[in-house]
This record gives structure tokens, sequence and C-alpha cells, in this order.
């Protein structure tokens, strides 16, 4: 049976990709946790993959890293792939990559953390973030508007893996992004697959400091969300 190594689920938005693509894609496998930042986890990551990150995809001896090598793996398998008209693929593949490849900024200074909810006023946001959080808005206008949706590109592609945990970030951080972005959220939310994740998330024992301090000091993300 396949595996997949995930890290936290509250925190960790490569393994949150990677969960939501393997369930909605309706793929026979078991996930295997291990949490970032804890005890020994980068000897345990090692374990499973030389680049020692999260997620990892195990068929049978085969580890398979990096998210966009375990969608297009398993796109061949029948899961979730790209969108069928050769135009709207490549797009749909140039986001995906921009997402893969991007958004430092945006990372660094608004991390995942699902079970958690706070208000940032934006103009504490560097100008890079900001610039990126209007990037995304614009990427999300213009499929959502020229699709009509629901998804990026209609149905549900590797695409739209890609963008679900920005739109979750701003959701934690109270960000008002715009309309789209919105949209966009609500769709990810309505995932069963998301919501089984979010309960997963939500009964971690482990905080991490580092990230949970991004939330003001009177806001436990334990408490919130
Ligand atoms: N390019 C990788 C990125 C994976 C990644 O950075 N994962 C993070 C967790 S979200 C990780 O494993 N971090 C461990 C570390 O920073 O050493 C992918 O697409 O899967």
């Amino acid at each position: 049976m396949l595996k997949l190594i995930v890290g936290n689920r509250n925190y960790s938005s490569w393994s949150l990709r990677a969960g939501l693509y393997l369930r909605e894609s309706g793929l026979d496998y078991e996930e295997i946790r291990v949490p970032l930042f804890t005890g020994n986890w980068r000897d345990e990551l090692l374990k499973y993959s030389p680049a020692g990150r999260v997620p990892v995809l195990l068929d049978g001896g085969n580890a398979v890293w990096d998210s966009l090598a375990i969608f297009e793996t398993l796109a061949e398998r029948g899961g979730i792939g790209w969108p069928t008209d050769p135009v709207q693929r490549s797009r749909a593949r140039s986001l995906a990559c921009e997402m893969h490849a991007g958004f430092m900024a945006l990372r660094d200074e608004l991390p995942l953390n699902l079970r958690a909810r706070t208000s940032l006023p934006l103009d504490t946001l560097s100008s890079a973030c900001r610039a990126q959080i209007d990037r995304i808005e614009a990427i999300l206008e213009q499929e959502l508007g020229r699709s009509g949706g629901p998804w990026l590109f209609g149905p549900l592609s590797i695409a739209d893996i890609m963008y679900a945990p920005v739109v979750l970030r701003f959701a934690t951080y109270g960000l008002s992004t715009g309309p789209a972005s919105e949209q966009f959220l609500r769709q990810v939310q309505s995932l069963s697959s998301f919501q089984q994740w979010l309960e997963l998330a939500r009964a971690e024992p482990e905080t991490l400091e580092f990230i949970d301090q991004r939330l003001p000091a009177e806001q436990s993300p334990l408490t919130l969300g």
C-alpha cells in the first residue's frame, strides 16, 4: 500500500497539499506523521527521504519526495491531474510552478497555522509580502473569472491543490484580501478532505513557538479557530 509521510498537520503546508491530493484522488494509502521540530524528527525523516523534508510518498521500496513529483507520479495512476485543454494545462502548470518556487515573503511572514485565528494588520507585513498577496488575489480572480469555477480550471486540478494553503493562511491571519480569495477559501473549506485534516490538526499535541509567536500573546492557537 502507498504510504505518505507528513509533518505537523497544523503547521506544514506541503503536507496539507499532499494530504488533500491523496484524499481527493480517492487513493488507498496510509499516512505516517513525523512532527517536525520535535524530538529526533530530522533523523526520522532521513529514514524516508534523503531530502529530509515532508511530504514523502513511499511506493513499495521507492521513495518519491517533493510535492510536484508526488502529484505527477500519482496523476499517472489515476489521481487528480491537470486540465485536459492544452492551453489551460500549460497555465495550470505555470501557476503550480509559480507557487512551488515562489511566494517566499508570504511563507515567512504568514506561516500556516490552521487552528489559529487572529487579526494581523496588513501594514505590519513587508511590501514584498503585500505584493505577493496581491499577486495571489489577481491569479485567483483571473482564473475563477475565466473558468466560472468552482475551481481554478473548472474541475479540481493540481493547480487548486497548490493554492489551497495560501487562502487558509489569509483566514488564520484575518486578512481580507479580496472576493476571489474568499470564494476560493470557501471552496477549499467545503472539502470533506480538508475538514478531516483540520480535525486531525486540532488534535495534535505539539505547539511550535516560533510559529505561534506570530499571534498576539493573548491568543492561544489551541483554544481558537
Ligand atoms: N519543495 C518541497 C518543500 C517541502 C518542505 O519544505 N517541507 C517542509 C514542511 S512544510 C519541511 O519539510 N521542512 C523541514 C525543514 O525545513 O527542514 C515540496 O514541494 O514538497
